[in-house]
């Protein structure tokens, strides 16, 4: 995967991805680095601005994984960009234990290579599903070579769920990526549709002052609104592009959220002997608020 990434620049040779089948990916774009300017630490999301109102949420306080909520998606290694893991419906790699969700990626044998690992990737297409809001989570992410965690999201329509519409046209937002084989200190956000073929904002990084993202928790947030998409981290905005345009109408229907971690393939590099096995995405919530009317 040939992306190149120069610290402490705002340049950044940035790749898209396709989570879907599709595999028309080639562009090149720049992005922006945004450096967190304040160290502090936000561990709860307290929201002053009552306009939002809080419409779905899942604080993982059971003793498993609400069903009602989410699906384990189940998927051969390989279907999506190359990738080496396989998704699995194991409770090995999703389970809830006092009040957290943890994705967990497994290695299987003393290979690195296609299929040699296991993990999760949880949706809530049919049962969770919106059309704007404010998507947040606090996550503790992994790290390491060929590690590539994502909390994003994608068109309810789509066919890989159930629904009638290929990838890109079905939208889809990155609200989190993290290339553990680029850098574990910055997450990327992203948005794909269809214009004339495969379109995407180009990745926009935000990198933290000190430390990396796996030593601690982060509230990673998408606004979704009519007009536009703002990312955040820790309530820190990093970036923000308009939708309002003609050919963005995958902005403007329903989406379901995901959060998975891949292995390998096309974009995630290549998980070798200092990746630490078993790798963990551990999740203490996801909120959904949307505008009081
Ligand atoms: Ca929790």
């Amino acid at each position: 995967m040939n992306i190149s990434w120069r610290k402490d620049t705002v340049q950044q040779t940035l790749i898209t991805r396709s989570r879907s089948a599709s595999a028309l990916l080639s562009l090149v774009l720049c992005g922006l680095v945004t450096t967190n300017s304040q160290a502090e630490e936000s561990n709860h999301m307290e929201q002053k601005d009552d306009s939002w109102q809080l419409v779905w949420e899942d604080n993982f306080d059971g003793q498993e994984l609400d069903n009602t909520k989410w699906n384990r998606q189940t998927e051969p290694a390989g279907r999506f960009n190359d990738e080496w893991q396989r998704y699995t419906s194991d409770t090995q790699n999703a389970f809830v234990k006092d009040g957290y969700l943890t994705l967990q990626a497994n290695h299987h044998s003393n290979e690195h290579g296609l299929n040699q690992y296991s993990s999760a990737r949880l949706n809530t297409a049919g049962k969770g599903e919106w059309q704007y809001g404010r998507i947040v989570a606090r996550i503790k992410l992994p790290k390491g070579e060929g590690v590539w965690p994502a909390f994003w999201t994608l068109g309810a329509n789509i066919d890989e769920n159930g629904g009638d519409t290929p990838w890109p046209k079905t939208g889809e937002i990155d609200i989190l990526e993290l290339y553990g084989s680029k850098d574990d200190a910055v997450i990327e956000g992203n948005m794909h549709y269809y214009d004339n073929g495969h379109a995407h904002m180009g990745a926009v990084a935000y990198k933290l002052k000190d430390g990396i993202f796996a030593e601690d928790f982060h509230e990673f947030e998408l606004q979704w609104g009519p007009q536009q998409l703002i990312w955040k981290v820790d309530g820190n905005t990093f970036h923000s592009v308009r939708i309002d345009k003609p050919e963005m109408t995958e902005f403007h229907h329903k989406h379901f959220l995901l959060l998975n971690i891949a292995i390998g393939g096309k974009w995630a590099g290549r998980p070798d002997d200092t990746t630490p096995f078993p790798v963990q995405m551990v999740v203490d919530w996801v909120k959904v608020y949307q505008q009081r009317n």
